[in-house]
């Protein structure tokens, strides 16, 4: 992919983690967008943070993140720490008044998701991004356009595939929804232009005696508008790494397909490379999601998955929590959608 010559200011911001997702950020802005400029980055990890703070050309590091976010040489904030960090980091940034791209989850719960969309609407303008990057995935795109044209007619229903490769280590059920499923709610809502209003979970152990761990998880979705929906969250399908989506319509279908390496056929075998991690599979996706949000910081206009859609995933993933635990279907009731999320 090009490098971005936008004309426009550079921005300067700051990374909180330095992980896997922290690091490839930190790398993507610093080597793909070059209105971008890394000053600042925190992590409690001394080692990890130095390596990726001289790979950046980073001026700033913290042990403590708040004085990042506090940093008058910080002017935007890309939030990849640990999940369970998320809302605070986010509603430190919104109190500072600065753009903040947050990893998905925005938070572990539905009610915390809200106190950010509520801040948010407070100061009367949008400041948070949801890393919900599969919006930014060529294939994704397509399906969500030539389902919006029309084209296809009305959406009867969501499939959604999810199948992690297995060197995950055992996932309770809170951690599969809010950490993995969620991009797969995600995707439902914003692919089929509508809300999910009951779930139905259901799952696999990874053990008879650890009832609270999901190896495998299907989730049934019931939409507002009547269509129906389906999902499989695998955490350890021993593989490889595949996501996919297809959405039926009245008048055909629209799928997308991770496979996208070279068929090879050698000696009475036909293979293709199945892709490791979400890092491999969604690679670009990962560049255009930090160089629309970079553009958007620079414009002072913000776009992509809001704290909304963070919330609203989160609200669909407790009821997916509920459901599983409960063994029964449960109901969700979304709340009416503040004016500052509508998008054009
Ligand atoms: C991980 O945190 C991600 O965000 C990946 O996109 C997802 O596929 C994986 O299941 C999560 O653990």
């Amino acid at each position: 992919m090009s490098n971005d010559k936008s004309s426009l200011r550079p921005v300067r911001f700051g990374v909180i983690g330095t992980g896997g997702m922290g690091g490839r950020h930190a790398r993507n802005l610093t080597n793909e967008v070059a209105a971008a400029q890394v000053v600042a980055l925190a992590d409690v990890d001394e080692a990890r943070l130095q390596a990726v703070a001289a790979a950046c050309g980073a001026a700033h590091t913290f042990a403590d993140a708040a004085e990042l976010i506090r940093h008058p040489d910080v002017e935007a904030v890309l939030v990849a720490a640990p999940d369970r960090f998320h809302a605070a980091l986010t509603a430190a940034c919104i109190e500072a008044g600065k753009p903040v791209l947050c990893e998905k989850p925005l938070a572990l719960s539905a009610a915390e998701a809200l106190r950010i969309v509520e801040a948010e609407v407070a100061g009367g303008r949008r400041l948070v991004q949801v890393g919900l990057m599969r919006e930014y995935d060529p294939a994704h795109l397509r399906v969500k356009q030539i389902m919006d044209s029309g084209a296809l007619g009305k959406a009867l229903a969501f499939h959604g595939t999810h199948i992690n490769g297995g060197t995950l280590s055992w996932r309770t059920v809170e951690d599969v929804v809010t950490n993995s499923a969620v991009h797969d709610l995600h995707s439902a809502r914003w692919l089929m232009g509508d809300e999910i209003v009951r779930v139905f979970a259901s799952y696999v152990p990874y053990s008879a005696d650890r009832p609270d761990t999901a190896r495998l998880m299907l989730i049934q979705l019931q939409f507002r508008g009547g269509a129906v929906g389906r999902i499989e969250c695998n955490m350890e399908a021993g593989y490889g790494y595949e996501v996919d989506v297809k959405l039926t319509g009245e008048r055909g279908s629209a799928e997308t397909n991770s496979l996208r390496s070279a068929v090879v056929r050698h000696q009475n075998q036909r293979g293709q490379w199945v892709e490791e991690d979400w890092l491999q599979r969604f690679d670009t996706a990962y560049i255009d999601e930090v160089r629309a949000w970079i553009r958007s910081v620079q414009l002072g206009v913000a776009d992509g998955p809001s704290a909304w859609d963070g919330f609203a995933s989160m609200l669909v993933a407790d009821a997916c929590i509920a459901s599983a635990r409960s063994g029964q279907p449960v109901d969700v009731a979304m709340p009416e959608m503040a004016d500052i999320y509508r998008r054009a």
